[in-house]
């Protein structure tokens, strides 16, 4: 009777940990333009980090930067959502966990451009440029959430 028991139970853990192994990432949505390159890097980027990743291709970016309230000074190429934020450009999956984790009040994230050496903006042989992640309020403000430094 036991060990039956303790089949069911090592059964039980086992289902468990197969079910976290197949759980699926925080979704983000991504709306990108069909001809953009770098953007379909990033979404690699995404899902190489635990990301499961839609994309919807669009041609009038600038509505959906709009519709999610990216501030001007902060527009980048492709547009992401995850979890009631707003992603855009080319941020970082480490910086994406660390949003979800900490749930600040504030509508995003954005790295402005398209900084080399950014996930998806990597270019062989030429050293990184230094970029700021920021963190954007609904009011359009924005204030730095975490700087890389160039050349690595
Ligand atoms: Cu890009």
């Amino acid at each position: 009777m036991r060990l039956r028991l303790l089949l069911f139970s090592a059964a039980v853990v086992a289902s468990v940990l197969l079910l976290q192994l197949y759980a699926a990432g925080p979704a983000v949505t991504v709306y990108k333009d069909p001809t953009c390159g770098c953007c379909s890097l990033w979404v690699k980027h995404l899902q190489e980090n635990g990301f499961e990743v839609t994309v919807h291709e669009v041609e009038n970016m600038a509505e959906y930067k709009q519709k999610y309230g990216v501030p001007k000074s902060a527009q980048s190429c492709h547009t992401g959502i995850v979890d009631g934020y707003t992603i855009e450009g080319h941020v970082p999956a480490t910086e994406i966990h660390r949003l979800l984790k900490e749930r600040p009040q504030a509508k995003g994230l954005a790295v402005p451009g398209m900084p080399v050496g950014s996930p998806g903006m990597e270019v062989p042989n030429v050293p990184a440029q230094s970029y700021k992640v920021l963190l954007f309020k609904a009011d359009g403000t924005t204030s730095v959430y975490r700087e890389y430094p160039a050349g690595r």
